[in-house]
């Protein structure tokens, strides 16, 4: 038992054994005073300190005098020695209802399931462990040896009535305590609930890409435990089976190692907002490029906003933001989604979380592979074309092509009618404008797609997605400021406070 347990029955047992403890000195007292022995309530009033239960039940206490006085008196005659006798027997009686109190069945709160200990007013069964630990020797002796607790049952009559009062003791501090720490539990796990409903609302796992409100929490010690919320378990801090503390207020936790409870994938969430946005477009179109180039911009504009800017996959690290222009042909398959986590001190952590897939994923194939998650939970698409691929010879797949194989996945992926309206934000991007001549403007990027044969993918687009902007971006050397436009107008339409924490002109 560690740390709140200990100190929830220390103060619980504590009050139950001070308050017996006052009652024992009375009893003495009167032992003193007058040869007799009777139990005493602490309770001062009108002068006096203690209430005589003797008056009030005395068919209870004088069955107890009358023994203590019978085992006196085979020891002595003598008066004097008798009340001697009698007033060890009243502190030994009242010594070995104490030591009950403190033996390992009552106290024990380990468990035996993850999170493993229970506040310990708030274990099954802690009113009854409580109300039975002034007995405690007779269990005690029971787990150490069977034929033992002939011992405590034999020494019974000498100790309870004190382990009775004991009992009565504890139901007071016990009730107030539960009460106590449930509204504690109840305020602690509505605040938290709050707060992480405000700055998390969910996380997604850039593995299997399914989403889920909390993660699973990997303990140092290699146990996989829920992720640690104000309840029966503890309201600051959880304890793990093998007795470490996890906090559960939100501040804390952010450094906890999570895990995906689905796959089980070791993942980053650190409570920090998603924004998820998934690419779409032909092989060669300009994804990847793109989305280095959008990662370099965002993170020098961040830098000017002292937003620190963190990538987490390798896909988006510094090295892939530096080899941008050379960057290699995206695997087909399912892949990780690339992360970047954002933080600023006045701004709660932000995750942005990228899906790049491989054009090849867009072209006619049997038993393609649906991408079940990447489409489930996007905040937003950003759709690439490669202009010059309308233009010159009409190479590879147009994007009327591309958009039909996308749109099939998407409304199969999303149990959708194919003709049901989405509201997702579609960002579509003419890539590569540096060798583009004369130069797209954003607002020209329409036009071109519909004077370039692609009136039907303009048309057919509109009609599917409610929320449409066009884009032209050039990914390319150092000039690809443009290139993160389309992901920041996803970003401001999902979380204007992250928006604001970056300036991206979207003119
Ligand atoms: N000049 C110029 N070339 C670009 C630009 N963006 C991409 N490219 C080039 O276009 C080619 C394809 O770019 P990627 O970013 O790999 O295209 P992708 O859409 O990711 O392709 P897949 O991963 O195969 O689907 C590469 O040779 C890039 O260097 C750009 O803005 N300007
Ligand atoms: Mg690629
Ligand atoms: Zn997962
Ligand atoms: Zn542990």
């Amino acid at each position: 038992m560690k740390g709140m347990n200990k100190a929830i029955v220390g103060i619980v047992f504590g009050i139950a054994l001070i308050y017996a403890a006052l009652s024992l000195m009375l009893t003495v007292l009167n032992l003193m005073d007058t040869g007799t022995v009777s139990m005493f309530l602490f309770l001062p009033h009108g002068g006096e300190l203690g209430v005589d239960l003797g008056d009030y039940l005395g068919f209870l206490v004088e069955p107890y005098d009358s023994f203590l006085s019978l085992v006196g008196v085979t020891v002595t005659g003598d008066a004097g020695t008798l009340k001697i006798i009698e007033l060890v027997l009243v502190v030994a009686g009242f010594a070995l209802a104490a030591a009950g109190m403190v033996t390992r069945p009552s106290l024990d709160c380990t468990g035996t399931n993850n999170p493993a200990q229970y506040l310990w007013t708030h274990r099954p069964g802690a009113a009854a462990r409580c109300l039975t630990a002034p007995w405690g020797l007779l269990t005690a002796c029971w787990r150490r040896s069977k034929p033992l607790v002939i011992v405590p049952i034999v020494l019974l009559p000498f100790y309870a009535s004190w382990a009775l009062m004991m009992t009565v003791f504890l139901i007071i501090p016990f009730a107030v305590m539960r009460a106590v720490i449930g509204a504690r539990i109840r305020s602690a796990a509505k605040r938290e609930g709050r707060e992480y409903e405000k700055s998390t609302q969910y996380a997604v796992c850039p593995k299997c890409k399914r989403n889920f409100v909390r993660p699973k929490v990997k303990c140092k010690c290699g146990l996989d435990l829920d992720y640690p919320v104000p309840n029966a378990y503890g309201y600051k801090y959880h304890v793990c089976n093998n007795g470490h503390e996890i906090p559960c207020t939100s501040g804390k936790r952010s450094n906890l190692r999570t895990i995906c409870p689905y796959c089980g994938a070791d993942i980053e969430t650190r409570e920090a907002m998603p924004v998820s946005v998934a690419m779409v477009g032909a092989v060669g179109s300009g994804k990847t490029t793109m989305m280095l180039a959008a990662v370099d911009t965002i993170t020098k504009m961040a830098r000017t906003r002292d937003v620190s800017v963190e990538a987490v996959t390798p896909g988006v690290s510094k090295q892939a933001v530096m080899a941008k222009d050379v960057a290699p042909k995206t695997a087909p398959g399912e892949l990780d989604t690339e992360c970047l986590f954002l933080r600023s001190r006045t701004m709660q952590d932000k995750e942005l979380m990228i899906n790049d897939i491989s054009g090849q994923e867009f072209e006619p194939r049997e038993g393609k592979a649906l991408f079940e998650e990447y489409y489930t939970y996007t905040d937003g698409i950003v759709f690439a074309f490669d202009p010059m691929s309308l233009t010159r010879q009409r190479r590879g797949a147009m994007p009327m092509d591309v958009f039909e194989s996308f749109h099939f996945m998407y409304s199969q992926i999303t149990g959708t009618s194919p003709n049901k309206v989405s509201d997702v934000p579609m960002a579509v991007v003419a890539t590569k404008n540096d060798i583009v001549s004369p130069r797209l403007a954003d607002k020209d990027v329409r036009r071109f797609l519909i004077e370039n044969g692609q009136d039907g993918f303009v048309r057919v687009l509109e009609s599917l997605f409610s929320d449409v902007r066009y884009f032209a971006v050039s990914s390319y050397g150092d000039d690809c400021m443009s290139a993160a436009k389309p992901f920041w107008w996803i970003v401001s339409k999902t979380d204007q406070e992250l928006a604001g924490a970056v300036p991206i002109e979207m003119d």
